[in-house]
């Protein structure tokens, strides 16, 4: 036996906060582990250096969150997003630190400018739009309201495409975020997982006469792990951000390069990293493509495999998986984990498939976000069996499970039966992926409550009679660090002057300072700060653009990915009417205006770009009319992301959250705008609803068709024509758009987009016209009262704080998760 003891470990000492401190600190980083003398640094070397002095202060409490969870066996939260929209971390963790002085004073006794460098750290964009941003949110809250989990996702090299406008069209060009490296980040080698494609299924009977399955993929790749740390506020808890990158098993195939054959010899290994290349640019639709399904089966086996290594290290079976695992999935993107979760247990290690079953839908939650029925991912058979024969065969053994109990219950039709199968059999035989995570997990929740009780009676009616307790809602929310004290530091500073800092701490202490509505000094100050931050957005626009704005114009800013449910297109229709007004009628007391615009099109969405190219005629021929007097502007900004947003949500007055009702499933922009002090402007869609039950019906305006009238209007065949041609305002606003006048080089541009109005208007543009135009010319007499305005806005500062994400999180610990 062997008796050396093993030497006590001292721990490092502490690392100072002292801005001197500090100083050295990033000298000394930047010479030995950049290689870079002070005197020649460049901006990137410093932003560097300045990062890897921050995580130090990061990793002792990082250590210290997981040697916790061990030692107290507590339950650990697994969330697995295809997507993590975090933007920049530097200003993030610094503030969640309370490091934001000390970091400031520090660079600027080495002469450097914090913000400066700050602003050249990569906007890190691993996702699309809202679905993204909340896994973002999410994992800052988790950290702050001390759950210990882990987000899981892809390590991808190319983030979402960065936007170009060229001659007004949306033109993409690659982002690579990665470029300059990404001192955040830790690889982990040990961490590596064999991710399996195609191949076989073998079935050998097992010594006790059971079969089992052994799957003998063809292809294989390596899943490699990049941790970074997140850090939550006050620097509590710091949980982990584990993205995959793809990996050859074999780097060269050197017996092909030997023989001459260059480029065959590197052919394996460009297959598997381009596996995790790069991000797919569709919010809405889904994909459908091969290296789709194998960017979501390689994240999912990898993290599963993480989890299972995980749990065993520290327990003896995986019975007691439920009680100390939760796995979330966010949306369908990682729904293949049900079948994967199967394989692991049954073929890997030897459960039967019912205490399998029981112990992967205790174990699975599942989120979704949309409803659009043309949104929700399914795979062609054909291409699941090739790509993942044995996950196919589990997937059938399920559904009969899953058919059987409810062709018990006698009470389902054949058509309840179809549409609970996770099959899809009419036309092209496909995976329902939806159906696959409804059946797969213990907790179905939407997020929002209107789009809960929606998902109960569309695409889920009859999965939800089926299994009527696992339907639950959680509304979204947003991070009050990133969105109110990060990104809007005058408001924040003002706040606390005013009722102190409890609400640092606690949105919802946000409260008190309704007190303040109508004090006419706390007034002024809101509106100062507003107006400052009004002032750096038309800064920022005048560097980009070249385009001049006034900042004590109201200005009304529409940031969300580009899609026609979103209705971009009635915002810039009712912009044509309200030129066309002005042009009428000089002599009125016109509101000046600036319509902001900014988001992206997926690339293959032809009038999502279309849309973006109306906007930006239309623009053009706004801003350049000398009758208009600059009354009203009209802007796209390029490029959206977090980055913009954090510049563009503080500086707006009105924020526009105006889609068709029923088809957002919740939004959070529009919660980061009222935190903020805006006013909305909406639809009863999505979270806008219970936005209006907290910050109260007289602070926000509403208008338009409800949910259930959009649906009865679809059903009775709704009638667009006769609307347009009773609303004179709209008619010609239509006329004008399609007749050319905003597109002199091609006049026939716009005509098809609204026809498209005329003929069916889906998306409700034409039904609520007057109700939008109505309410916008409601809003100028408002603004004409500015006390009577900063008032609305302070009370939606006030009220917002329930959408705060740690409420959210809370909510999923205490009933989805049983975790924290
Ligand atoms: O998720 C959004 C919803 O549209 C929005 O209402 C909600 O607030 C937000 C968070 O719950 N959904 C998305 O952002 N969806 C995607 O980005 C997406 C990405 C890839 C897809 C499908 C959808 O294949």
């Amino acid at each position: 036996m062997n008796t050396v003891s093993k030497p006590t470990i001292p721990s490092p000492a502490p690392r100072s906060s002292k801005p001197e401190i500090l100083a050295e600190e990033i000298i000394e980083r930047l010479t030995y582990r950049i290689g870079k003398d002070a005197k020649v640094a460049k901006p990137h070397d410093w932003l560097t250096a300045t990062i890897l002095v921050i995580r130090d202060r990061i990793i002792d409490k990082w250590m210290e969150s997981t040697r916790k969870v061990y030692a107290t066996g507590d339950k650990r939260v697994y969330y697995l997003s295809l997507e993590f929209l975090i933007g920049r971390l530097m200003r993030d963790a610094v503030s969640n630190l309370g490091l934001m002085e000390q970091v400031r004073d520090a660079l600027a006794s080495l002469g450097v400018d914090v913000s400066v460098i700050a602003g050249l750290e990569p906007d890190a964009a691993l996702g699309n739009g809202g679905l993204g941003r909340l896994a973002a949110c999410f994992m800052e809250s988790m950290a702050t309201v001390d759950v210990p989990a882990y987000g899981y996702g892809i390590r991808y090299v190319h983030g979402l495409f960065r936007q170009q406008l060229a001659d007004g069209w949306q033109v993409e060009l690659p982002e690579s975020w990665l470029a300059h490296g990404n001192p955040w980040e830790f690889e982990r080698r040990e961490s590596a997982y064999e991710i399996g494609f195609g191949g076989t299924v073998d079935v050998v009977n097992s010594p006790e006469g059971e079969p089992r399955y052994v799957w003998k993929p063809a292809e294989r790749v390596i899943a490699a792990a990049f941790d970074t740390p997140v850090v939550g506020w006050r620097g509590k808890r710091v949980n982990t951000l584990r993205l995959w990158s793809a990996q050859p098993i074999d780097p060269i195939l050197l017996d092909a390069f030997n023989a001459g054959d260059h480029i065959g010899a590197l052919r394996e290994s460009n297959k598997a990293e381009s596996l995790t290349r790069v991000l797919y640019p569709a919010d809405a639709t889904p994909a459908g493509q091969e290296l789709r399904l194998r960017q979501e089966f390689f994240f999912s086996s990898a993290s599963l495999q993480d989890i299972l290594r995980r749990h065993l290290q520290q327990y003896d079976d995986f019975t007691s998986l439920p009680d100390k695992v939760a796995v979330q999935l966010n949306d369908t993107h990682p729904a293949v984990s049900v079948a994967e979760l199967m394989r692991l247990l049954c073929d890997v290690h030897g459960l039967d498939f019912d205490q399998a079953w029981d112990i992967t839908r205790g174990t699975i939650g599942y989120t979704n976000h949309t409803l659009l029925p043309e949104a929700l991912e399914s795979w062609p058979i054909p291409l699941f069996e090739r790509l993942l024969p044995r996950h196919m065969q589990i997937i059938y053994a399920i559904n009969a499970k899953v058919l059987l109990e409810a062709r018990k219950t006698k009470t389902f039709s054949e058509t309840e039966i179809r549409s609970i199968s996770l099959i899809e059999e009419s036309g092209e035989r496909r995976v329902r992926m939806g159906n696959l995570a409804f059946v797969g997990a213990h907790s179905i929740n939407g997020v929002s409550a209107l789009h809960t009780d929606l998902m109960k009676v569309t695409v889920f009616a009859d999965l939800h009679k089926l299994y009527p307790d696992r339907i639950n809602n959680k509304t979204n929310g947003i991070t009050p660090r990133r969105w109110l004290q990060q990104c809007n530091p005058s408001l924040t500073s003002l706040i606390r002057e005013t009722i102190g800092d409890d609400f640092l701490d606690d949105a919802e202490k946000l409260k008190p300072l309704d007190k303040f509505a109508n004090d006419a000094s706390f007034q002024e100050k809101f509106a100062a700060v507003k107006r400052a931050n009004k002032v750096a957005l038309s800064n920022l626009v005048a560097s980009r653009m070249g385009i001049k704005l006034d900042p004590s114009a109201m200005f009304d800013i529409q940031i969300k990915r580009i899609h026609e449910y979103k209705r971009q297109l009635l915002n810039i229709i009712e912009a044509v009417a309200l030129y066309d007004q002005i042009r009428s009628h000089p002599e009125l007391d016109w509101v000046p205006r600036v319509k902001l615009f900014a988001g992206k099109a997926a690339p293959s969405y032809h009038n999502a770009k279309l849309i973006i190219k109306l906007i930006n005629d239309v623009a053009r021929t706004i801003n350049n009319d000398p009758a208009v007097r600059g009354l009203l502007k009209v802007v796209f900004v390029p490029n959206y992301n977090v980055s913009l947003a954090e510049v563009m949500v503080p500086a707006a007055d009105l924020s526009e959250q105006i889609s068709t009702a029923g088809m957002e499933a919740s939004g959070t922009g529009n919660m980061k705008f009222a935190l903020n002090g805006a006013l909305t402007i909406g639809t009863l869609d999505g979270a806008n609803v219970e936005m209006r039950d907290h910050v109260g019906e007289d602070n926000i305006i509403i208008f338009g068709l409800r949910a259930d009238e959009v649906a009865a209007a679809r059903a009775d065949g709704h009638n667009p024509r006769a609307i347009i041609e009773a609303s004179r305002e709209l008619s010609q606003a239509l006329q004008a758009i399609s007749s050319g006048v905003f597109s002199h080089d091609d006049r026939s541009r716009y005509a098809a987009l609204i026809e498209g109005i005329y003929a069916h208007d889906w998306f409700m543009v034409a039904a609520d016209f007057d109700a939008y135009a109505q309410a916008q010319r409601d809003i100028d007499q408002l603004w004409t009262d500015p006390s009577a305005w900063n008032k609305k806005a302070i009370c939606n500062t006030a009220r917002m704080g329930w959408f705060s994400s740690d409420r959210t999180i809370r909510q999923y610990a205490k009933e989805i998760w049983r975790a924290g």
